[in-house]
């Protein structure tokens, strides 16, 4: 059964869909779920699936990914914040804060949330680099920032960047949960 993967992101969805080409299809779907302040990446998407699954009265799965960029030097922010501080502050801008720390080290992290009749099921993925001045045409978000193994993820294929990055390592998880699964 199709997958509604709940996100304004074009982003993530080409991600999953790569991802999950040949296990199951990706349909993108628009729903405003209720963010849920909180420091917990798990509770906002876990929250967000299970409203976008009651809401929509159908009996069709449900994803729902929230994710962050966590940086060292600033305690760990934008984290639960990033889309807020991507829309207000902006990418280049963070990197021009960040820049002036010596420690340039940072995260993605994300949880993807996977709702259907039998309950909630959370698959969580995180990837550390190197913050850097922006670079590359590829990716979204972050991705010309954030460095790792040389390459900013905007300088990667969406298949490249799946293959080391944390929604790849969350796809990762799920793609085996969701295959061994009991229907
Ligand atoms: P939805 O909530 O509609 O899914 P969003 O873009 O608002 O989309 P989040 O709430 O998860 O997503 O916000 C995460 C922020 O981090 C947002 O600014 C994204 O652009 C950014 N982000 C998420 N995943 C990323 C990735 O793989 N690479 C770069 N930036 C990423
Ligand atoms: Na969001």
């Amino acid at each position: 059964m199709a997958i509604r993967f709940v996100t304004g992101n074009e982003g993530k969805v080409r991600e999953a869909r790569d991802y999950l080409e040949g296990v199951e299809p990706v349909e993108q779907i628009e729903y405003d779920y209720t963010e849920v302040q909180s420091d917990s990446l798990e509770e906002i998407a876990a929250r967000g699936a299970r409203e976008a699954f009651a809401e929509s009265g159908r009996d069709e799965p449900i994803l729902v990914d929230d994710a962050g960029l966590f940086v060292d030097s600033l305690g760990g922010f934008p984290g639960p914040y990033s889309a807020y501080v991507e829309d207000t502050v902006g990418v280049e801008r963070l990197w021009r804060l960040a820049s002036e720390e010596e420690n340039r080290r940072a995260q993605f992290r994300t949880v993807l949330a996977y709702v259907d009749r039998n309950g909630t099921e959370t698959f969580a993925g995180s990837v550390a680099g190197t913050l850097v001045a922006p670079r590359g045409e590829g990716g979204f978000g972050y991705d010309p920032i954030f460095e790792y193994n040389g390459r900013t993820m905007a300088e990667m294929s969406t298949e490249e960047k799946n293959a080391i990055s944390h929604r790849g390592r969350a796809l990762a998880e799920f793609a085996e949960w969701y295959a061994g699964r009991e229907e």
